[in-house]
């Protein structure tokens, strides 16, 4: 047992040690309101567990050590029953401590259940394993990449088209179940530009795990011209003989699950939207960066790579054809927005 416990550790402090993804789900970020409370809470909750923990480990080395045979010592030492001066105290003492943690945190719950004002609603949509995303106030869609503008407050109201999820940017606030055909909310203001790392906290089959997403905070200028851009988005005339064959490709085989703004034969939500995909950093929800390294095999056999993916694999497509598929969609994007290289959370 105990070696099996050793063995458990010390895999885990390994996995740790190499896990090739540097951004780690850190909860006392204290970027936003909501996780200062969490912090806050964990601090007093840690100082009260420390204090527990020196007051009863000290008293029982302190018996031990006091109270052990000595010498040639035989049979029991004498005994005695009750004490009521030291049960009052350690009834009173804990009693205390749980009335104290229950205040505090009861203080923090009302605090983060205040629903900001003149907050920006979107509703968040889980599927299996994406997220889709609509501005309501705005009119506009985008997926698995949810765009906010700093100092916002921002209400996320969620659901879910299939199983339960669980929408979780844990920098930015606590998780929250997107639940088939109920509606539950969230709340927060991001208080820092940059790109925060969202998991999926709910079990939900094959690829729960890799069902991840991305709150990028920008500032209200160029999220305007991010709003601008969706409102106005026409896909751009393919360039080059290379982009055409892609759109056209693109219409026969993805057009029926896909959205691209603009197009009469893409409007269908069986997946994310790609309006503006050649703006999104990742690909696959969040999973890799968005380069043809990591796109092209997900166009040719996106089960393949990210199993249970609802997106069938397209085994018939030429390398070449595929490549095309991929400028094309690289090619739908808002010009002159760049998310990449913003601080990472
Ligand atoms: C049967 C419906 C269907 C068809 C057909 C389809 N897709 Fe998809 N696509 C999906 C679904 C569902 C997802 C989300 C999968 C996931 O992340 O689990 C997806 C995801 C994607 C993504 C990733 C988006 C993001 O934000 O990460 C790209 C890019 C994409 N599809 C391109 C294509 C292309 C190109 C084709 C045609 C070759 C195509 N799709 C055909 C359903 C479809
Ligand atoms: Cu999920």
């Amino acid at each position: 047992m105990l070696r099996g416990s050793i063995v458990v550790w010390v895999l885990l402090l390994l996995g740790l040690a190499l896990g090739q993804d540097t951004r780690v789900v850190n909860i006392l970020d204290p970027s936003t309101a909501y996780n200062r409370e969490v912090t806050r809470l964990l601090i007093w909750v840690s100082v009260f567990a420390a204090l527990i923990f020196i007051v009863v480990t000290g008293a029982l080395t302190y018996t031990v050590i006091k109270f052990r045979r000595r010498g040639n010592e035989q049979g029991e030492p004498p005994q005695f029953h009750g004490n009521d001066r030291l049960e009052i105290i350690w009834t009173v003492i804990p009693t205390v401590i749980v009335v104290i943690i229950f205040g505090l945190t009861a203080q923090s719950m009302i605090a983060n259940a205040r629903f900001p004002a003149g907050a920006m609603t979107v509703k968040v949509t889980g599927y299996q394993f994406w997220w889709d995303y609509e501005y309501q106030d705005l009119g506009i869609r985008t997926s698995n990449e949810l765009i906010l503008p700093v100092n916002k407050p921002v209400i996320v109201e969620m659901t879910s088209e299939d199983v339960i999820h669980s929408w979780w940017p844990a920098s930015l606030v606590g998780k929250q179940d997107a639940i088939p055909g109920i509606t539950t909310r969230l709340h927060f203001t991001p208080e820092k530009e940059g790109t925060y790392y969202g998991q999926c906290a709910e079990l939900c089959g094959a690829s729960h795990s890799r069902m991840r997403f991305r709150v990028i905070v920008v500032s209200q200028e160029q999220f305007d011209r991010f709003v601008e851009g969706v409102k106005a988005f026409q896909p751009p005339a393919p360039a080059d003989p290379t982009l055409a064959r892609g759109q056209q490709l693109f219409n026969q085989q993805c057009a029926a699950c896909h959205t691209v703004q603009g197009t009469a034969s893409a409007s269908n939500r069986v997946g994310p939207d790609l309006s503006n995909f050649g703006n999104r950093t990742t690909v696959g929800a969040g999973l890799w960066e968005n380069t043809d390294t990591y796109l092209i095999p997900w166009i040719k056999n996106s089960p393949g790579v990210k199993p249970g993916s609802k997106m069938p694999a397209f085994p018939q497509l030429s390398d070449e054809d595929a490549r095309a598929i991929a400028a094309y969609v690289k090619s739908l994007k808002i010009e002159g927005l760049d998310f990449e290289g913003l601080p990472q959370f």
